[in-house]
């Protein structure tokens, strides 16, 4: 429970201050700046346990947090970067959305490349529900080289470089209706997993739901990732064809259980819905079973299995392994799992899985070591109406342990602690995976979904701090209209009993989840590391106009302008065009000081271009409208930034 109690004196204000060292780092900052906290804190009616929250979460200005949440975006497509523990925001990176500021989508051709690769059945798409990032690993830690994200609506993946924290690349999924299983990365990124949720047909053809069991089916797709090119690979990746069940959730195993991919499952009833038609409601339909299943697959050797071409089917442009290959060559198997289930995580060494249901109060411990051999006796109870053989659920759990009200999702800490979130409990458990015993609960605000912890679901854990990603705030924040911010909640598990820190609005929904790396792990560059870089091809461009290169040439009806900008001035400043005349404009921030970053936007024609020190980018447009168009840059770059300007000049022809 939060403390309640308000300071009555001063003098406890100094003692509990002077507990947390705070006069030491005043160093002498000063008379009486001890007495001044001690009577803001009495002011305030703050308690000493908020005190104590402030000092753990509070940054001095110029210092820096020691990690950084990497979050999903939710409906904005984008991903949300943040410093902990201050939560302070530090970036909102474009991915399957335009992002403005970094001129993502807005004129450059490289972005509008990254974004057009997003486009679906022919069409441009302008949200995305992204809920999983994941970071890239080595030997099943962060190594802080990729982020990679996922589009559930629209079956999609961005692969993000860290060097820049740009987004390079944005592959779909032609054979899914939607993803969730996604993104979840192999130990060593061999593979970028993507699981469908939604049963659809494969091959996107109509079939009617009456024909749900034979035409419908699930899919997993492990998209191969070229670490040297930084792009998965979609000619080297495959998907393993899945009974309609709608798949949730998926983790990778390490160590003991490397090479090995566990997805949970909802719907193994095969419901469809259809209130209107008198039929049950989707959300009764999918809950009759008292067991759904675990779906595990051995993806080392579905790859192998997927480079006979005997043994695969070509569909949509991709290479599909049927169901039936897969359950004669052992890639699948399946074990029943507690009603509805959620999240599965593979504990850090790799020889548990944790399994909590949405609508079963346990966590369900399944051991790696009983799977193995339950496949190599082939302990099966039977198969599903697909064949796949099921494995006998005594033969392959360790135990259970009681939670509390809808257990979603688990992460781990150093010392065999398990986290896992209670959406319906609105608190967060923490466990022992080893013993099974019950440590603590702690109420957070409120219905929690995710859960983050400090390198969490790695194979070595930080302990520290964890994130509750909760769905709704409620009365935690000032009312800004009906629609209300999302809530991080960041919570100190490094002492005896977890703390509840900070409560940080978050003004874009739903983040669902985060992973949180040590900063020091990420070593992203200050600048493009020389002049004229594209971040497309991440190397320095030919074409990339230099200081004293300058110069406008035409080409027929194409016009090329080699541009630089440095402070305060753009060269040329004049650009004068025809009507219908294509204009490609290649233009280099010329600098190299750290943060001097210039945009180039050309009023009314939707163009605005980020140029980081070093950067060159590429806009390409047709000069349609008649007329004088500022260019201008967008960044307050200097005292004379206003000044940093030109004319486009586009005559009737
Ligand atoms: S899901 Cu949202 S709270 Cu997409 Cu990971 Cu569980
Ligand atoms: Cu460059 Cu303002």
């Amino acid at each position: 429970m939060i403390g309640k109690h308000r300071w009555k004196l001063g003098a406890t204000a100094f003692a509990v201050l002077a507990g947390f060292g705070y006069f030491a780092a005043c160093g002498g900052g000063g008379q009486g700046q001890g007495a001044d906290v001690g009577q803001i804190a009495q002011d305030r009616g703050l308690s000493q346990e908020d005190i104590a929250r402030a000092v753990k979460t509070y940054v001095p200005t110029g210092q820096m947090d020691e990690y950084l949440l990497m979050s999903s975006g939710g409906h904005s497509g984008q991903v949300m970067v943040f410093g902990v523990p201050s939560m302070r925001l530090l970036k909102v990176i474009g991915v399957f959305t335009p992002e403005p500021w970094q001129g993502y989508g807005l004129g450059a051709e490289e972005t509008h490349a990254v974004l057009d690769q997003g486009r679906m059945l022919e069409k441009d798409i302008g949200w995305g529900d992204t809920h999983h990032p994941a970071l890239s690993e080595t030997e099943g830690d962060y190594d802080g080289e990729y982020l990679f994200i996922n589009d559930k609506a629209n079956p999609r993946i961005g692969v993000i470089d860290l060097r820049d924290f740009e987004t390079k690349q944005i592959v779909t999924d032609p054979l899914l209706t939607s993803n969730h299983g996604a993104a979840f990365v192999t130990p060593n990124t061999e593979y970028v997993v993507e699981g469908s949720q939604y049963a659809g047909t494969l091959d996107g053809t109509h079939a009617s739901l009456d024909d749900y069991e034979e035409r419908y089916r699930g899919a997993v797709t492990f998209f191969k990732f070229d670490r040297d090119a930084g792009r998965i690979d979609v000619d080297r990746s495959f998907t393993i064809e899945l009974p309609p069940y709608a798949q949730d959730l998926s983790d990778a195993g390490k160590g003991p259980s490397h090479g090995w991919a566990f997805i949970n499952s909802f719907n193994t009833e095969m419901a469809t819905g259809g209130i209107g038609k008198g039929n049950p409601p989707f959300e009764a339909g999918t809950a009759a079973n008292d067991m759904d299943y675990l779906h595990v697959i051995n993806w080392e050797k579905a790859a192998k299995v997927a480079e006979n071409p005997e043994n695969t089917r070509t569909v949509q442009g991709r290479t599909l392994i049927p169901i039936d290959v897969a359950i004669e060559q052992g890639l699948l198997y399946f074990i029943p799992e507690p009603k509805s289930p959620h999240g599965v995580d593979v504990t850090p060494d790799g020889s548990k899985l944790v399994i909590s249901g949405k609508l079963d109060p346990h966590a369900t411990v399944y051991s790696w070591e009983m799977i193995e051999e339950a496949i190599a006796n082939e302990d099966f109870s039977g198969t599903d109406p697909y064949g796949v053989p099921i494995i006998n659920f005594d033969s392959a759990v360790e135990g259970q342990l009681e939670l509390g009200l809808g257990p979603l999702h688990t992460q781990f800490g150093p010392n065999g602690e398990a986290y896992t979130s209670l959406f319906i409990e609105s608190a967060v458990a923490k466990w022992n995976y080893e013993t099974l015993e019950m440590i603590e609960k702690l109420p957070v605000h409120y219905n929690v979904g995710h859960l983050a912890a400090a390198e969490g679901d790695t194979r070595s854990p930080d302990g520290n701090y964890l994130v509750s990603l909760n769905k709704w705030a409620i009365d935690r924040f000032q009312s800004v209209g009906p629609l209300h911010p999302q809530n991080f909640q960041l919570i100190d598990t490094s002492g005896e009993s977890m703390q509840l820190l900070y409560d940080a609005a978050i003004g874009i929904g739903e983040p669902h989840y985060a992973q949180m790396i040590k900063a020091d792990k990420l070593s992203p560059w200050n600048t493009y590391p020389e002049v004229g870089f594209d971040p497309g091809t991440m190397a320095v461009s030919e074409e990339a106009p230099r200081a004293g290169d300058e110069r406008i040439e035409r080409d027929g009806n194409t016009v090329h302008v080699y541009m630089t900008a440095v402070r305060s001035h753009f060269n040329p400043e004049h650009i004068e065009v025809n009507q219908g005349d294509e204009v490609v404009l290649h233009v280099t921030n010329v600098e190299q000081a750290r943060d001097a970053t210039h945009g180039f936007a050309i009023n009314k024609y939707n163009v605005n271009v980020s140029l980081e020190p070093g950067e060159t980018q590429t806009v390409r447009f047709t000069a349609d409208r008649v007329g004088t168009f500022p260019f201008y840059c967008t960044e307050f770059c200097s005292a004379l930034h206003l000044e940093m300007m030109g004319y486009l000049l586009v005559q009737p022809s």
